[in-house]
């Protein structure tokens, strides 16, 4: 059995709906990282930058003493060796999938994540940080997009790029992009969100964050955008 520690963000749904599609049985554990609970000891011992998703496998690949991963990328990369699925089996598929994860990894989702800080959660609105990262989320966007005029998934097959990189267009509104100005992207968008494993991955531990609809409230914007500690 995986465990899968987790608050119902982007970055975890990457793994959840991975888990999902993959058809690995996982159980979710709570990390309700608006209340800090990514400080406590036992957390940081297997994801020691205090940042959801990590997993604990319990049953891992070879046997042996649990397995124990943290950063959204390195699980989806065990996940896919332990199923043995959604990386394509030819080198240059293999390559694709490898260089539009870490595409995801390095600039998509860094990037895209500070557009949505400066656009909604910075206490002040600070024109440079929001006009800086709109345009870099719409350049990124844009190379996604161009990628996907003649491919039907990032590396040709569905695969975990794929995966890496979904749950972070579905929050576009976020990072204030449209996607018909992206009609590949908008194509590739619905015909992922339509997979079953996705609409079952994309909820997973939604629960986990009841109450918080009306958004993070001050006690989670001092944890997450104070300078860490409790
Ligand atoms: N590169 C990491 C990023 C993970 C990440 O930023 N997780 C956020 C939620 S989406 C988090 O745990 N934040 C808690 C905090 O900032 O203290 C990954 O992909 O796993």
């Amino acid at each position: 059995m995986i465990e899968l520690h987790t608050f119902p963000t982007p970055n975890s749904f990457k793994v959840s709906i991975a888990l999902e599609e993959m058809e690995l049985p996982y159980e979710i554990h709570s990390v309700n990282i608006a209340r800090g609970e990514q400080f406590e000891p036992k957390f940081l011992a297997i994801s020691p930058n205090n940042r959801i998703p990590a997993i604990v496998d319990r049953d891992p690949i070879g046997g042996g003493e649990a397995i124990s991963l943290f950063e959204s990328g390195a699980i989806l990369q065990y996940l896919a060796e332990k199923s043995g699925r959604f990386v394509p089996g030819d080198l240059r598929g293999r390559l694709a999938c490898t260089e539009w994860l870490f595409w995801q990894m390095a600039g998509l989702g860094p990037m895209v994540g500070q557009a949505g800080h400066f656009r909604n959660y910075a206490p002040e609105k600070i024109e440079y940080g929001i006009t800086r990262y709109t345009n870099e989320a719409a350049r990124l966007y844009g190379v996604m997009d161009k990628r996907l005029a003649d491919h039907e998934f990032l590396a040709d097959e569905y695969s975990i790029a794929d995966m890496a990189c979904w749950p972070w267009i579905d929050y576009h509104d976020h990072h204030g992009q449209k996607l018909e100005d992206f009609p590949n992207v908008g194509r590739w968008h619905t015909a992922i969100d339509e997979r079953p494993g996705t609409q079952r991955g994309k909820v997973a531990g939604a629960e986990l964050a009841a109450g918080m609809s009306q958004g993070l409230d001050e006690e989670a914007k001092r944890i997450l955008f104070g300078h860490g500690k409790k």
